[in-house]
């Protein structure tokens, strides 16, 4: 099991520990009313598909994604740009950070749905004419993914390969399945936490998901922070109400003035929202009604 580590820890001993195996884990950094608030802002949207520009949740396998997830309120802001957060990112990666990436998602057990073995030293670009996200890993990029649990997280929490910062990025390679039996060993799982639990890590580690068969679903909070050297990254969606007196570092990690340069991730598939929403049922409703207005129309129902 992970050390916890205490927010009055010094900067340069959380940096340290960084370095040492890929990762630091906090207990109460976030304080409880903010999460509290956070889980309260987010649930009605994390329950309806987002359709036709309504905001909801996008569907991707089994995780449903809030669409713009940082519109919904200022805690979800303050959360990301937390100032003790952003000092030990740059303390460590030796630059000023930004908010290349972000995402609030609720996972659902599954018995067929696994997340691969991947590091995140990477740039994502979408490419229109084939329709996807094309993936390079950059074997200079090092920078923090900060991942908040905003539920409590029995089964299905995030799994890091201690210390794989320090070698991973010698090879281009983003995906790691096929290596899992030499690093087995090195696994280590952040399961059983209280919600308001922040893991940092440094995004060369190899690390995923932990598939989950049953249980509760897991929602959190996930963070992307590269170097500034690195592309802008994912669009960032705000809401007016949210802007007054956001300090100039807050503006800076949230990338005020920049230019995207990629699409917010995920883009959910005409086939996943047909599923969310049952369409079959609808169709048949649709048949039904078609049926019925000809049935009518030759006055073949009522009778
Ligand atoms: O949610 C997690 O535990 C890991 C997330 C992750 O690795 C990703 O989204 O790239």
């Amino acid at each position: 099991m992970a050390a916890l580590i205490s927010p009055g820890m010094q900067l340069t001993q959380s940096s340290n520990s960084l370095n040492e195996k890929g990762y630091i884990e906090f207990e109460n950094l976030i304080p409880e009313d903010c999460i509290v608030r956070i889980n309260e802002l987010i649930e009605k949207p994390l329950n309806r598909p987002m359709i036709n520009g309504r905001l909801g949740y996008i569907k991707k396998d089994n995780i449903r994604y809030l669409s713009s997830s940082l519109s919904w309120g200022r805690e979800i802001i303050e959360a990301y740009t937390n100032q003790d957060i952003v000092q030990l990112m740059e303390h460590y990666v030796h630059e000023e950070v930004h908010l290349s990436n972000y995402r609030i998602y609720r996972s659902f057990p599954s018995s067929y749905e696994r997340m691969k073995w991947h590091v995140d030293n990477k740039t994502d670009v979408y490419d229109e004419a084939k329709n996807r996200f094309i993936n390079k890993v950059a074997l200079h990029d090092k920078g923090i993914i900060m991942i908040v649990y905003l539920s409590n997280v029995e089964d299905g929490g995030l799994q890091i390969v201690s210390g794989s910062h320090q070698w991973s990025f010698k090879e281009d390679k983003e995906n790691w399945d096929d290596r899992v039996n030499q690093f087995r060993e090195q696994i280590v799982t952040f399961n059983n936490r209280r919600r308001g639990t922040v893991i940092l890590y440094d995004y060369r580690c190899i690390h995923r998901a932990q598939p989950f068969r049953k249980g509760n679903p897991r929602t959190s909070l996930f963070g992307q922070y590269s170097p500034s050297f690195m592309p802008v990254g994912e669009p960032i969606l705000l809401c007016t109400r949210d802007l007054d007196g956001l300090s100039d570092m807050q503006k800076r990690i949230l990338n005020f003035n920049q230019t995207p340069s990629g699409e917010n991730w995920p883009i959910g598939s005409v086939g996943d929202l047909v599923h969310e929403i049952g369409l079959p049922q609808t169709a048949t409703s649709l048949m039904i009604s078609i049926f019925k207005k000809l049935a009518k129309k030759f006055r073949l129902w009522p009778r």
